[in-house]
């Protein structure tokens, strides 16, 4: 077997570069629109007006959680795919296709959020990243959305294709895990962005097509929470297929138990969506009881996470064991620290515990009361999304990209300075954060409410969280920087030595250890759908009788069906459209 991975799949490598290079594109803009906010938020150097900050913050979302992460998650599982079923997709040009899709989309979406930095052009959509009603965005924005999960949906049934080729010629293999990983993620994909699919297409794109007149904005905002929480895990299991599948080998050592992995995938493919509800404690109109049962749904969610902790760090446990680690604690010491592939993903871990922690906190009910809507939040947002994910995907390029190039990698020191780097900047601008929801600042507050009059608080003023959040910032934004700069170097490296060896040791435990119940997939989306129905159909169903599915006292068929089959419908949206589209 040759030793990395473009030597075997040429064709698959060039695939996979193109989608990190969009993501690392992705990371660069919305690194550069987090330090703005940071620096106008703290008021030490505001080039922007407020006005444009609902802008920023927007692209700062989007750009981050959704072309970043999921840019990169296609490129991971496009590489573990081919690399554990030895196989490549069924038609390349299928799988051009798909990843087109999602630039496609991607560039819509990106025309409408950026056009709102001028007047020039009637076209915005500052709605931040979760775009709630009744704030409305340009329907390119809502078009592109749309098409860009279409892309994502088309990416999972190209890999599901693979695998199907894949079991013709292999009938009593197990799934290899790396792709189990893959294929569970995808069944929890469908499952949620059904909901924010139903949102958009149902509701939100024809109403501001200007086609309906209303809607009802916390149908809208369920539909989305359905889809919200799982999304977070759409955006760490990739994170998590990095922990279980490199972070042990990196570690000198191999995966501590195949069937405990696929056991932690199957339980965020039950478990991921019938929680959303968990994101409105605070949301009028929807009843207790719905809110206490996700309350109860979330905390068993906690699990699949504690088992990957107790997991990723007995493998790394046995690594340091073979690199002569010795005693309770001390095999830490033997841990391989000088590559930067391992301590970013090693210290990703670190923070992804304490911010997982903190999601228990978010989870309480009653104790959300205190930091909903406050900073509270975007400090979880930035321990889990911004460094348990960021930091992983950033480290795991250190192996990846020269995997992916044949290429070395350029500057391994300035590498290790800028993981490190990384966590020093998240520690100062969580922290600030999180305190700082303590005492009330508000999320999403381009002139946060409590300037003019400082809290004193035990630790400091608002001036030293301010400080402290600026910080942060700046060094997040030079460690991007020196990252973006470093792929870019070793893209462009002719030298091409030395490279690791691409080979995934076995696991200590494998799947021959492993119940086969647990690969029966038909088995699992059954019970996931019966959760689904469970903990969603009455809330919905209360929710659109007590505010109508298009608001209050307005039909529920907006739209005459008459109307929807006669020509004039037809030209009527296609006038609505084009009349739109040049806003
Ligand atoms: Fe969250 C809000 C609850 C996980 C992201 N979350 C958000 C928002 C985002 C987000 C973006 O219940 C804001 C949305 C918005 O804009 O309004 N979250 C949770 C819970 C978990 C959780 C219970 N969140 C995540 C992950 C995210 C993410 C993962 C992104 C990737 N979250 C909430 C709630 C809210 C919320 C409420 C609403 C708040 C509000 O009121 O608006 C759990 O999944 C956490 C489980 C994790 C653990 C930690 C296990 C530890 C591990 C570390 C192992 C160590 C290693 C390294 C590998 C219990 C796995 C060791 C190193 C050595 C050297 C040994
Ligand atoms: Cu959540």
């Amino acid at each position: 077997m040759s030793n990395t991975f473009v030597d075997a799949y040429p064709r698959q490598s060039r695939l996979i570069r193109q989608a990190f290079l969009t993501s690392f594109v992705a990371l660069g803009v919305g690194a550069f629109f987090g330090l703005l906010q940071a620096l106008h938020r703290t008021d030490i150097w505001r080039p922007i007006e407020s006005s444009t900050y609902y802008t920023v913050l927007t692209g700062h979302g989007v750009f981050l959680v959704v072309s970043f992460t999921i840019f990169f998650l296609v490129g991971v599982y496009q590489w573990a795919v081919t690399e554990s079923l030895e196989r490549e997709p069924v038609d390349m040009r299928f799988t051009w296709f798909w990843y087109g899709a999602m630039v496609f989309g991607t560039l819509l979406a990106a025309i409408a959020i950026l056009a709102g930095f001028t007047d020039a052009i009637d076209i915005s959509a500052d709605v931040l990243f979760t775009f709630y009603a009744p704030l409305q965005g340009h329907p390119l924005f809502y078009i592109g959305l749309v098409i860009f999960v279409v892309g994502t949906w088309l990416a999972g049934a190209d890999w599901f294709r693979t695998w199907w080729a894949w079991t013709k010629d292999n009938p009593d293999k197990r799934i290899p895990l790396p792709t189990f990983m893959v294929l569970t993620t995808m069944i929890m994909w469908y499952i949620s962005s059904i909901g924010v699919a139903a949102s958009i297409i149902l509701f939100i794109l024809p109403w501001s097509i200007g086609l309906i007149e209303s809607l009802n904005p916390t149908l809208t905002r369920t539909l989305f929470w359905y889809f919200g929480h799982p999304v977070v895990y759409f955006w760490l299991l990739p994170a998590y297929l990095l922990w279980y599948i490199l972070l042990p080998k990196l570690s000198g050592g191999r995966l501590f138990s195949d069937p405990l992995a696929r056991v932690v995938f199957i339980l965020f493919v039950l478990l991921s969506t019938p929680v959303g509800i968990h994101h409105q404690y605070l949301d009028p109109g929807i009843a207790e009881g719905f809110k206490y049962i996700a309350m109860t749904n979330t905390m068993f969610l906690l699990l699949p996470s504690l088992l990957t902790a107790f997991t990723v760090v007995a493998s790394m446990e046995h690594g340091a064991r073979q690199r002569g680690g010795t005693g309770y604690l001390g095999w830490l010491k033997a841990l391989p620290w000088r590559e930067p592939a391992f301590t970013g993903m090693a210290l990703a871990g670190l923070v992804f515990a304490f911010g997982g922690f903190t999601g228990i906190v978010n989870a309480g009910m009653n104790i959300n009361y205190l930091v909903h809507n406050s900073l509270w939040v975007p400090g979880h947002i930035h321990t889990q999304v911004g460094t348990a994910v960021a930091l992983t995907f950033m480290a795991g390029s250190y192996w990846l990209i020269p995997q992916l190039t044949g290429n070395r990698l350029v500057g391994r020191g300035v590498a290790l300075f800028q993981v490190l780097l990384w966590f020093v900047g998240i520690v100062f601008m969580t922290n600030s954060m999180y305190r700082g929801g303590l005492i009330g600042m508000p999320r999403r507050t381009a002139e946060p409410e409590y300037d003019g009059f400082e809290y004193e608080i035990a630790a400091g003023s608002v001036g030293e969280l301010n400080v402290q959040l600026a910080l942060g910032g700046v060094l997040l934004f030079v460690s991007a920087l020196l990252f973006l700069s470093l792929m870019l170097l070793t893209l462009f490296n002719n030298d091409s030595e030395p490279i690791d060896e691409r080979t995934i040791p076995a696991p200590l435990s494998g799947p021959e250890d492993s119940p086969a119940v647990l690969d029966n997939l038909k088995l699992w989306v059954a019970i996931a759908a019966v959760l689904v129905v469970l903990a969603y159909v009455v809330p919905l169903a209360s929710i659109a009788s007590r505010g109508g599915l298009f608001g209050p006292d307005v039909s529920p068929f907006p739209v005459s069906l008459e109307t929807i089959v006669s020509v004039q419908f037809i030209t009527t949206v296609a006038e609505s459209l084009l009349a739109n589209l040049g806003r």
